[in-house]
C-alpha cells in the first residue's frame, strides 16, 4: 500500500482511487491488488450480484413498507450495494462487524435473516438480532461511536491471542463501517488513536457516500478522508466504492493485515448515495438533478452486470432465477412486516434500566391511569392501533 503525498483535489477528487472495473464494466488491472481479486471467479462474481440485486430489493420493499406506514423510519442504502458486498464477502465467518445504520448489504453478505433488520425500523425491538449469530452487531445510529466499540472489541480479540497465529481459522479482524460525516466525530479521531497505538486488528471502514444528511463532504474536509489517517500513524487507502471488485480486494488486504497482526487500516469507499438521507429526508432541497443523474450513471450494479455480461458469465437463465428469488423474497419481507405486530405503548418503560427505578415506575402509573381515563370512550388509543 502507497501512501500518498498531500492531494490537493479536495475531498471529492478521483486521485488515488482504486479501481478495477471502470463504470462501463471493463477488468483493467492494478499492480498491487490484482492479487487480492485473483480468487473472485465467475461462480463468486455472481453471488456479488445475486447479493447486491437483493439488497436493492431489500431497500425497495423497506421503503415502500415504511410508506405504508408499516416502519417508523428507513434508511436506504441505494448506490452503496458495491462499496457493502464487496468488503462483506472480504469477511471470514470469525471477523466482527460493527455497522451504523445502512449496512443492508453487509447484513445480507453475512446471512443474516434480513427482516430482523427492520423490527428495529419498526420500532418493535432494540436491536432486532443476536450479533453471536454471524458475528454481526447490533445497528449504531449514535454517529461515530462504534468506531470506538469496535476498536475496543479488536484490541480485546488481540489480548485473547485470536491474531497472528497462522491460523487462518482462528486469527480475527474486526471492522466498522461509518460515514464521511461520522469522521469529523471525535469519536472517530480517538478511535484513530487507540487503533493505531495498539495496532489493533481493527479495519476503518469509511462509506463516503458525499452527503451527511443535507451536509456534502466538502464540509467536512478539505482532503480526501483517507488523507487523515497516516496521520495517526494507520495507513489508508482510496477505492472506487461503486467498483464491488476493487473494495473486495482491498478490504481483504486490510482484513488480512489485521488477521495477522499488521494493525488497522482506514478504507475510504468513495461512493455516493443515490437515495434520500431516511425516509424523513427530502434531498431535493440541498443537491441537483445533475449530480443525481451523474451517479446515477454510475450504478455499481449495472457496472457488474456489464462486465459479467462482457465476458459471457451473466446466462439469460441464472437472471431469470435471480428476478424470481427477488420477486418471492420481496413477499417474504412484506409479509413478515406486516405479521410483526405491534408491542403496547406501555413497554417502552420496560427497558429504560436494567433494574427497577422509581421514577420510572411512577410514569408507567400515571401512563396506565392515563389510558384508563379513556375506556368509558370504549378507546384505548395507545394500545390501539394508531
Ligand atoms: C452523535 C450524533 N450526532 C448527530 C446525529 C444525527 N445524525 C444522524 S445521521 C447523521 C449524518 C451522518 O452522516 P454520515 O456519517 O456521512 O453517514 P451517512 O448517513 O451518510 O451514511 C447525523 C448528523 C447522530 N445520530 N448522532
Ligand atoms: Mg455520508
Amino acid at each position: 500500500m502507497t501512501q500518498p503525498g498531500p492531494r490537493t483535489g479536495g475531498p471529492l477528487t478521483d486521485e488515488g482511487l482504486v479501481q478495477l472495473l471502470t463504470p462501463t464494466g471493463e477488468r483493467v488491472s492494478h499492480p498491487e491488488y490484482d492479487a487480492y481479486a485473483a480468487d473472485l471467479d465467475a461462480d463468486r462474481l455472481r453471488a456479488m450480484y445475486r447479493d447486491m440485486v437483493l439488497t436493492r430489493r431489500f431497500d425497495t420493499e423497506a421503503t415502500s413498507l415504511q410508506r405504508q406506514g408499516e416502519l417508523a423510519l428507513y434508511a436506504q442504502c441505494l448506490g452503496q450495494e458495491a462499496a457493502q458486498t464487496g468488503s462483506g464477502h472480504a469477511l471470514a465467518p470469525q471477523d466482527h462487524v460493527f455497522p451504523s445504520y445502512r449496512e443492508h448489504g453487509v447484513a445480507q453478505a453475512r446471512g443474516l435473516e434480513m427482516t430482523d433488520v427492520l423490527r428495529l425500523f419498526r420500532g418493535i425491538d432494540h436491536g432486532g438480532w443476536d450479533p453471536a449469530d454471524h458475528n454481526f452487531h447490533l445497528f449504531t445510529l449514535v454517529i461515530g461511536s462504534h468506531a470506538l466499540h469496535a476498536t475496543g472489541y479488536a484490541m480485546g480479540v488481540q489480548r485473547d491471542g485470536l491474531v497472528g497465529t497462522g491460523d487462518p481459522d482462528r486469527d480475527t479482524a474486526v471492522v466498522a463501517y461509518f460515514g464521511d460525516g461520522a469522521t469529523a466525530q471525535g469519536d472517530v479521531s480517538e478511535a484513530l488513536v487507540f487503533a493505531s497505538v495498539n495496532q489493533a486488528p481493527v479495519v476503518l471502514f469509511c462509506q463516503n457516500n458525499q452527503w451527511a444528511i443535507s451536509e456534502p463532504t466538502t464540509k467536512q474536509s478539505r482532503v480526501p478522508i483517507a488523507d487523515r489517517a497516516p496521520g495517526f500513524g494507520v495507513p489508508s487507502v482510496r477505492v472506487d466504492g461503486n467498483d464491488v471488485v476493487a473494495t473486495y480486494a482491498v478490504t481483504r488486504q486490510a482484513l488480512e493485515r489485521a488477521r495477522s497482526g499488521g494493525g488497522p487500516t482506514f478504507v475510504e469507499a468513495f461512493t455516493y448515495r443515490m437515495g434520500a438521507h431516511t425516509t424523513s429526508d427530502d434531498p431535493t432541497r440541498y443537491r441537483s438533478r445533475e449530480e443525481e443523474e451523474h451517479w446515477r450513471r454510475r450504478d455499481p450494479i449495472e457496472r457488474l452486470r456489464l462486465h459479467l455480461e462482457s465476458v459471457g458469465e451473466l446466462p439469460e437463465v441464472f437472471q431469470a432465477e435471480l428476478a424470481g428469488e427477488a420477486d418471492a423474497f420481496g413477499a417474504h419481507v412484506r409479509d413478515t412486516v406486516r405479521a410483526m405486530g405491534r408491542p403496547s405503548a406501555a413497554s417502552m418503560f420496560d427497558h429504560v434500566y436494567a433494574t427497577r427505578h422509581g421514577v420510572v415506575d411512577a410514569e408507567r402509573e400515571w401512563f396506565a391511569r392515563y389510558e384508563a381515563s379513556f375506556t368509558d370512550a370504549g378507546q384505548t388509543p395507545a394500545g390501539g392501533h394508531r
